[in-house]
């Protein structure tokens, strides 16, 4: 997955000008070859993709945004105090960035936002939006795949790094891939700290009624990677021939977005043919589901220790401030420089 995230990263990054096809269709392609079959949800977020996944935001069934937001409208000035002022704040996946917008104005002196997104006008477009209403926050808006190395602009006093990574995008890596995705972040938060959300486990039938929703806007979403792959890899899915399926396993403590074939199949993928079996499934995103222990010892791995846990009253979801432990930052890492200018800002 994290070369598919790559290779799109690439793409995304190189904008209008000379799209990597090559190596994205080699990406793809490996993921197909897998048992079972997989894509990256990297493939959800086209400008539909985008805007079916603010809808689901706003379903009954898909509790995780309004329980995040309300843990964080209840506790905002005791998390802004936790953080402090005079922060730089960068969000990985930003998408709309509606639940930034509380965080800012709760800050006190935000420096800067940085927000990095593969959607890039939706990005472009939350990013002008937020410039219109803070007129004193710098917003540097990077189209990039977060996954990859991406570097901030220079010339801002970006000193006290806040990394905000709310709505349990976290979850969509399994564990050595969230490890090292945190261990990443912890490199981009030079020494700062983090603000994670993280769905926790709960009953069986409140999860995967929140990735199969009544409405079917979920399944909608899930079909629409399909339409985005063809569009960018000029592969001739049937999203037809697909039907969305919501599975929990429990072993690996996940929800799994299957894309299931109705029929057997022949798709085309540039010069190769992937066979689907009637009834096979097509991976499309874990959703992954921790306790309280399961995370923490997942951001040990990754250097950084858990400061504070707000929860809810059900304890579905959780905020957490990370602090990166210093002590498991090796020496020329230049990750512990908590209140020191960064180096190649002020270079
Ligand atoms: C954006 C990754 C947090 O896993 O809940 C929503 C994406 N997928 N419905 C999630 C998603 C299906 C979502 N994340």
């Amino acid at each position: 997955m994290a070369a598919v995230e790559r290779a799109l990263g690439r793409l995304a990054d190189a904008g209008r000008r000379h799209p990597d096809e090559q190596a994205l269709l080699a990406s793809v392609l490996e993921g197909l070859r897998r048992r079972p079959k997989r894509i990256s949800p990297v493939w959800f977020y086209d400008e539909r993709g985008s805007c079916l996944f603010d809808e689901i935001c706003e379903l009954p069934e898909y509790y995780l945004t309004r329980v995040e937001l309300s843990i964080l409208r209840g506790r905002l000035s005791e998390i802004a105090a936790s953080v402090g002022p005079d922060l730089c704040v960068i969000e990985p996946g930003s998408g709309t960035s509606t639940k930034t917008r509380m965080l800012l104005d709760a800050l006190e002196r935000p420096a800067a936002y940085v927000p990095v997104d593969v959607a890039c006008e939706h990005l472009e477009a939350a990013a002008e939006r937020l410039r219109r209403e803070h007129d004193r926050l710098k917003v540097h808006a990077i189209c990039a795949d977060f996954t990859a190395p991406f570097s901030i602009p220079e010339g801002a006093p970006f000193r006290n790094r806040l990394v905000y990574f709310p709505g349990s995008t976290i979850g969509n890596f399994d564990r050595s891939e969230a490890v090292r995705l945190l261990s990443h972040l912890r490199r981009v938060a030079r020494g700062g700290s983090m603000l994670i959300g993280v769905d926790m486990v709960k009953d069986r039938r409140v999860m995967v009624a929140a990735y199969d929703d009544a409405a079917g806007v979920t399944a909608a979403f899930n079909l629409n990677a399909l339409e985005h792959l063809n569009r960018r890899l000029g592969s001739d899915f049937d999203p037809a021939g697909f039907h969305h399926r919501a599975v929990w396993n429990a072993v690996a403590s996940r929800i799994e977005m299957h894309l299931v074939s109705r029929q057997r199949q022949l798709v085309r993928i540039g010069d190769d043919f992937v066979c689907f079996a009637a009834g096979e499934a097509l991976v499309s995103e874990y959703s992954h589901k921790y306790t309280p222990q399961t995370f923490a010892a997942m951001a040990a791995a990754a250097g950084w220790h858990v400061g504070q846990v707000w929860t809810d009253p059900r304890e579905w979801f959780s905020l957490q401030r990370l602090v990166a432990d210093c002590s498991s930052i090796s020496a020329g890492d230049r990750g512990c420089r908590v209140h020191a200018p960064c180096p190649s800002d002020t270079a």
